[in-house]
């Protein structure tokens, strides 16, 4: 694992609904009872401006919005969340646990919405420099099964609006991303019942991170 920070960075990703707020809630029980100091965050999101970002990015709306337009306030919501609670949480030592990063803007901007890849990695290194998650938990699911959750969840947002089609690119990204870089990822078959997928991300977090408690 990468290991510049002096916290350590998890960012958890997959389609939605696949249970990523659920289960971000339960790392944060493991990290508690390890008695690691720890934020939890999310994105897009995460301060008062980045929140209002994500209003404007998830609110269905008429007019059709630009390609360029979305992946730009992606990224301005990620330079405000960065500047004002990661880079510092990271800083102080706390270990930052952050519900979806720029694995997404790869896997929906990118994937999804056919963005270019270089794109996406210029901004990346203007908005974060050479910062990058520590560990990425990929929570995986049939893009059907994880619509279905987040249904009977809640009103579909904007993204979710979108068609199957759509998230099958999604779900293929993520996978090619953890292909490419095996070292940084770790996949966890979210389509089991909730109690077998966390006795695999507790497995799992004790194989990644028991080493540097
Ligand atoms: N986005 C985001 C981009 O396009 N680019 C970007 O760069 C970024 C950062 C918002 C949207 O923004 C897009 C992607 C998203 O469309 P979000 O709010 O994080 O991001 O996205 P959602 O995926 O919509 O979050 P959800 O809250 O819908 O899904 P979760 O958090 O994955 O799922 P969760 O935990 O709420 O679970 C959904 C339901 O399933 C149940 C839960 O109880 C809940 O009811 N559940 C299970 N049921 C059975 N078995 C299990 N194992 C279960 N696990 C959970």
């Amino acid at each position: 694992m990468i290991s510049s920070n002096i916290g350590k960075f998890i960012t958890i990703e997959g389609v939605e609904g696949v249970g990523k707020t659920t289960n971000i809630d339960f790392i944060r029980q493991w990290l508690e009872q390890r008695k690691i100091p720890h934020i939890t965050t999310r994105e897009p999101g995460g301060t008062p401006l980045a929140e209002s970002i994500r209003e404007l990015l998830l609110s269905p709306r008429d007019e059709t919005v630009d390609e360029n337009t979305e992946l730009l306030l992606m990224f301005a919501a990620r330079a405000q969340h960065l500047a004002a609670v990661i880079v510092p949480a990271l800083q102080k030592g706390q270990w930052v646990l952050c519900d979806r990063f720029t694995d997404a803007t790869y896997a929906y901007q990118g994937g999804g919405r056919g963005v270019s890849m270089d794109k996406i990695a210029q901004l990346e290194t203007l908005v974060q420099g050479e910062l990058r998650p520590d560990l990425t938990l990929v929570l995986d699911i049939p893009v059907e099964q994880g619509l279905e959750r987040a249904k009977n969840r809640s009103a579909p947002d904007r993204f979710e609006q979108e068609k199957l089609a759509f998230f099958e690119r999604v779900r293929e990204c993520y996978l090619s991303r953890v292909k490419a870089e095996p070292h940084r990822y770790r996949v966890v078959d979210a389509s089991q019942s909730l109690s077998d997928v966390q006795s695999d991300l507790s497995a799992l977090l004790e194989r990644c991170l028991g080493q540097v408690l």
